[in-house]
């Protein structure tokens, strides 16, 4: 900037030449109008009306005039510098309207579209048909017991009446836990040996339901799982009978099938029961009246699960006076109750767990 000076004459300053000051009007008149985008419009401001434009440097010579010259230099300087900031004023309003107008186009919402469905899963049918069965017997004052998958050898075996050289323990294909011989640990076989932990925690009366995972070796086929589940049902009280045995079967069966199925209970042998019974299930398809029925093969019966009174050996080991009480004991597959329930043909759809075929036992979630 040029220092103080009386002789001073406006005209010798390029800055404040009347020429100067409209070349510098007219290219920020075109910057601003050429400037297509708001970054754009920011940069010729910056160049036009910042402080190194020509007009600022213009506005700060006029400090320097003398007074006489002062006013018509602000003048000129002042309106150039005001039709500058107009122009650029109006290209940004130009600018953000357009802006919002794109913006109102490239972002509109459809409201009318349908969003596409996500497809939510669905609750296995095992795990449906396990509260069911809970609910049932919750409903009828019995209480849910549960036990460790990994069980003692114990509790899976002797003390349920199969002992070392029992042949029946070979009837359940076993995984045992490394090293077999002295860990003492299998997976269990079935839900029985909650049966024998539901006893020495508790004192008789015992109305209990046990569900839970079971393990075997056997091969994955149409009607076999290595892993499947069971729900064991025990009544420990004074004066029990197979009549009670028999009354709640029925009563359960006809709450998971449907009203007037029923039970058959057919001799059979298991060592922790005495006497042991197969449990037929009345067939829900014929009822018995179709020769060539394919769920119950025409007999009339479907073979559900075993049952039994608790033998006294079993009552003992529990820490049980099988003088004074009396109990009976059930188990049954859920798989396979599944299976003719739902007449699903093979083992594979339950245990693969494709969402297609849980969903069509519905969502329930
Ligand atoms: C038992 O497991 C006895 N603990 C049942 C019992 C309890 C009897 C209380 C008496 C008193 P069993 O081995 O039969 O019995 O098995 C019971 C049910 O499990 C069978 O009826 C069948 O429905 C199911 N089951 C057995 N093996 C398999 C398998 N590999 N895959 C799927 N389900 C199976």
């Amino acid at each position: 900037m040029s220092g103080p000076n009386t002789s001073y004459d406006p005209v010798e300053v390029a800055a404040l030449d009347p020429q100067a000051v409209d070349d510098a009007v007219s290219a920020a008149l075109v910057a601003a109008s050429s400037a297509g985008t708001l970054d754009e419009l920011r940069a010729a401001r910056s160049a036009h009306q910042g402080d190194r434009s020509a007009l600022a440097l213009a506005n700060r010579e006029i400090g320097a005039l003398p007074p006489s010259a002062k006013a018509e230099a602000g003048k000129r300087v002042g309106q150039a510098r005001g039709r500058v900031a107009a122009a650029f004023a109006a290209r940004q309003a130009e600018l953000e309207a357009e802006r919002d107008e794109r913006i109102l186009t490239e972002e509109a919402v459809d409201l009318t579209v349908v969003p596409p469905r996500r497809r939510v899963g669905a609750r296995h049918p095992i795990s449906l048909v396990t509260e069911r069965v809970e609910d049932i017997f919750v409903g009828l004052g019995w209480e849910i017991a549960e036990g460790p998958e990994l069980e003692s050898e114990w509790l899976n075996f002797d003390a349920l009446n199969l002992g070392p050289d029992h042949p029946a323990r070979q009837m359940q294909d076993t995984f045992f836990v490394e090293p077999a011989d002295r860990s003492g640990l299998v997976l269990r076989t079935h839900t029985s040996p909650v049966q024998v932990r539901t006893m020495l925690d508790r004192e008789p009366p015992i109305y209990v339901l046990c569900p839970g995972k079971v393990f075997r070796t056997d091969e994955l086929d149409a009607t076999h799982t290595p892993v499947f589940h069971q729900f064991e049902g025990l009544v420990v009280d004074e004066g029990i009978t197979m009549a009670h045995l028999k009354g709640s079967l029925d009563v359960f069966v006809a709450m998971l099938f449907g009203a007037g199925t029923v039970t058959r209970l057919r001799p059979s042998y298991f060592p922790f029961t005495e006497p042991s019974a197969e449990i037929d299930c009345q067939c829900w398809i014929c009822s018995g009246t179709d020769d060539s029925c394919r769920t119950c093969r025409g007999t009339g019966w479907i073979e559900v699960g075993g049952s039994g009174m608790v033998n006294r050996r079993v009552l003992t080991a529990s820490g049980i006076d099988p003088d004074h009480y009396t109990g009976f004991a059930f188990g049954l597959g859920i798989e396979r109750s599944l299976m003719l329930r739902h007449g699903v043909a093979d083992m594979h759809d339950i245990v693969e767990g494709d969402v297609r075929f849980s969903t069509q036992f519905g969502m329930e979630i």
